[in-house]
């Protein structure tokens, strides 16, 4: 009766866990769903142990009741049975089992782990293999193509059906770059430069997150991976390192003017390189989210960019209620007018 008690108490944990699964389903961020050899390694690992795990529970738990059922003392046995302690055969066995099983998980584990590090280029592609310098800030995520000579903020662009290299970094405190549906997740650590290769199977855009606990908006620090054919990639790696010229339209060039004034300009880059303070905006009207997670349209950019704190607590941009309504309308059609893509 105790153990029912007990058990009734978790009940509102585990139906409130059950619940919580729903948000695995939400934009690619599932595991479970792989869209890369990454993932896909993962996901078999991850069954292989179940299905080895399922089969000792199966027949450790049917001995267990066959020999409860069997040899249950019965009305009348005297005697205590034959016993078996040191039997030599039986300590081999139970001996010889695990060790059998745990070589059928460590083999394709160690050998999977060397895959995962390996940070070598793509044998197929060799010289263009794409490789990303990523940098976890609180709490948006910066990605330097150094090679190609231009960063990129939010949403990371790369060609399907190679191995893309990354290199990790941290500018403040610890964070972890994930991108569930393609591989597992490596922390960014201010001073330490890991790395991790990730490969889309199929076009697409893949959600990532930061996993690993880095301040009050972490749990707002998402990113897009977005997986394009390599003829497209190579086009939006071109428009990327396009000089962007100042807007000739009176509205876009007013814009302009009060991004300037504002002092914006000195958080955000337009085209050129270097890293800066906040996102780069050459491409910002191809987002389709801003601050990681806020619909990309003019109501939600005016709300940020007049309180960011409310939005995203404790992140580094400053606010702006000061800008008149009608510099407002010109700067949110200047940001918008940045784009690479079609
Ligand atoms: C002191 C540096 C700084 C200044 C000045 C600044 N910002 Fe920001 N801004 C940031 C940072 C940092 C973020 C990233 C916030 C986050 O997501 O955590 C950001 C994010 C944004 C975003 C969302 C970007 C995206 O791609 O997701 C917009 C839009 C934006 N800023 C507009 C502006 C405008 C317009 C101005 C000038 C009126 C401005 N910012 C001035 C630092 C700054
Ligand atoms: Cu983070």
């Amino acid at each position: 009766m105790k153990l029912w008690k007990t058990a009734w108490r978790f009940l509102p944990f585990s139906l409130l866990l059950l619940f919580l699964t729903g948000c695995l389903g939400e934009e690619n961020l599932t595991t479970l769903d792989p869209k890369g050899p990454q993932s896909a390694w993962l996901l078999d690992n991850m069954l292989l142990s179940l299905y080895v795990m399922a089969l000792v529970s199966i027949v450790v738990f049917a001995i267990f009741f066959i020999i409860l059922a069997k040899y249950r003392r019965k009305p009348g046995d005297d005697e205590i049975p034959k016993q078996v302690h040191g039997s030599t055969v039986l300590e081999i066995t139970w001996t010889v089992i695990p060790i059998i099983l745990l070589a059928i998980l460590a083999v394709p584990t160690i050998t999977g782990q060397f895959m995962l590090a390996d940070k070598e280029p793509d044998p197929e592609v060799g010289e263009d293999t794409v490789y990303i310098k990523v940098t976890g800030h609180q709490f948006w995520w910066q990605f330097d193509y150094e090679n190609e000579g231009f960063t990129a903020g939010q949403e990371v662009y790369i060609p399907v059906g190679e191995k893309v290299i990354f290199e990790l970094h941290a500018q403040d405190v610890l964070h972890s770059f994930w991108v569930p549906a393609l591989g597992g997740k490596v922390d960014t650590v201010p001073g330490i430069t890991n790395h991790l290769w990730l490969e889309a199977d199929e076009p697409g855009t893949y959600k990532g997150k930061c996993a690993e606990l880095c301040g009050a908006s972490h749990a707002l620090m998402d990113f897009k991976l977005i997986a394009l054919e390599r003829p497209e990639y190579d086009a939006w790696v071109a428009s990327m390192q396009e000089e962007v010229e100042a807007p000739t339209d009176p509205v876009l060039a007013q814009g302009y003017q009060v991004f300037e004034e504002n002092g914006c300009i000195g958080c955000h880059a337009v085209g050129g390189t270097g890293s800066a303070a906040g996102p780069v905006f050459t491409n910002f009207g191809d987002r389709s989210v801003i601050a990681g997670y806020l619909e990309n349209d003019a109501e939600h950019i005016e709300a940020w960019i007049r309180n960011p704190q409310e939005l995203k607590q404790g992140n580094k941009m400053p606010a702006f209620p000061q800008i008149s309504e009608e510099d407002m309308d010109a700067l949110i059609a200047y940001l918008q007018s940045l784009k690479v893509r079609e």
